[in-house]
């Protein structure tokens, strides 16, 4: 009988603990982060829930891509005659479409649309930037891809119709960012400049469940992640820093670990959890870097920099860069700060020097 008690006082106190943990919804968390500022008109709220929403429905057709047969190009048909569509456009649709109805984002820029996306609310105060399924290359072998949004409120809003200019503000600007995996779970990251929370989704609830508040990058990681195919035509500053990583390391006794998915959130995810480097530099191929500024590089920098991690070109901080287009291409450094400041100095050390 005392056993029964005990275990059963423990039980019920082991749930208590886990309801206040596990159960705070991402809709839950946003109304009471949202609470703790008096003025707030919730329009911002509403449209990080119209983002967790639509990655929801993203998650549930990546998870039956293979089933369903939705992946493909455009124009093909599946077995029910229906149209395939690539589950890339899937996304910036769900996504663009979650952002309309609620009517207070004016324009959107994405990777899969050329120009920018005027929506039907002209008069609604936030601009969004949105790689609606990133890693796509990774689509069709079942290896993790992401969702990134980056928000800014449009500013000066004399103008009735908004113009691509009024999108093109610096990083630092960002009201909020954050990123969705659609990996072994589906995870959300955010941050509104007050830290980076995590969430997961609960499939059998349809429900993101916080997981993490306030979440810290690692200072020094021992893991680098970058596409090394590309060695011949770095820099050899960076040639010299990956050599470094490959060496023996007298905290360690061993040489940093090479992790590389090639879906830029997974990998940036993995930094931010256990710390270490993500590299996108510059190359023969990629003269300014492949990865985009806008809808990339400067939504992840803020979350990385709200974690304590710093982002930079190589040359400045990422989110202090004035854009000049909506879909231009930086390179990044982006991690944990003592990482990110030790291939500073093997660029700085050699810049001078040919490669
Ligand atoms: P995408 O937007 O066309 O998917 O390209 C971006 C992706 C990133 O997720 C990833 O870091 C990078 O491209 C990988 O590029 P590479 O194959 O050149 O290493
Ligand atoms: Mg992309």
């Amino acid at each position: 009988m005392y056993i029964y008690q005990k275990s059963a006082s423990n039980y019920f106190a082991d749930m208590t603990n886990s309801l206040d943990e596990r159960l705070v919804t991402l809709e839950e968390f946003i109304i009471q982060a949202q609470n703790r500022f008096p003025g707030a008109t919730g329009e911002l709220s509403q449209l990080l829930r119209d983002i967790g929403l639509a990655s929801k429905i993203i998650s549930r057709e990546v998870n039956k891509a293979g089933i369903t047969n939705i992946l493909g190009n455009d124009g093909t048909t599946n077995i029910h005659g229906e149209a395939v569509k690539r589950l890339d456009l899937f996304a910036d649709e769900q996504l663009i479409s979650a952002l309309e109805r609620s009517q207070i984002t004016c324009m959107v820029i994405s990777e899969e649309n050329d120009g920018i996306v005027r929506l039907r609310s002209q008069g609604g105060k936030y601009i969004v930037y949105l790689d609606p399924l990133d890693g796509s290359s990774n689509i069709d072998v079942n290896v993790s891809i992401g969702s990134i949004f980056s928000i800014y409120m449009r500013e000066p809003r004399y103008e009735p119709t908004v113009k691509e200019e009024d999108a093109l503000q610096p990083g630092v600007r960002q009201v909020a960012a954050g990123y969705v995996l659609y990996g072994s779970s589906t995870t959300l990251a955010y941050t509104t400049g007050l830290g980076v929370s995590l969430f997961t989704l609960d499939p059998s609830i349809g429900e993101y469940i916080l997981t993490k508040r306030k979440i810290t990058i690692p200072t020094k990681g021992t893991i680098y992640s970058i596409n090394e195919g590309s060695y011949n035509s770095w820099d050899l500053g960076l040639k010299k820093y990956i050599k470094y990583c490959q060496e023996e390391h007298a905290e360690t006794k061993r040489p940093y670990s090479a992790r590389y998915i090639g879906s830029m959130v997974a990998d940036i995810h993995r930094t931010l959890i256990k710390g270490g480097i993500f590299i996108y530099p510059h190359s023969k191929r990629y003269p300014k870097g492949k990865l985009r500024l806008m809808y990339e590089c400067n939504p992840l920098s803020f979350i990385i920099e709200q974690a304590g991690g710093k982002a930079t070109n190589g040359e400045r901080r990422i989110m202090e860069i004035e854009p000049l287009a909506i879909h231009e291409r930086t390179p990044i450094y982006i991690g944990s700060p003592e990482n990110v400041d030790r291939v500073m100095e093997f660029l700085y050390e050699y810049q001078e020097q040919a490669v």
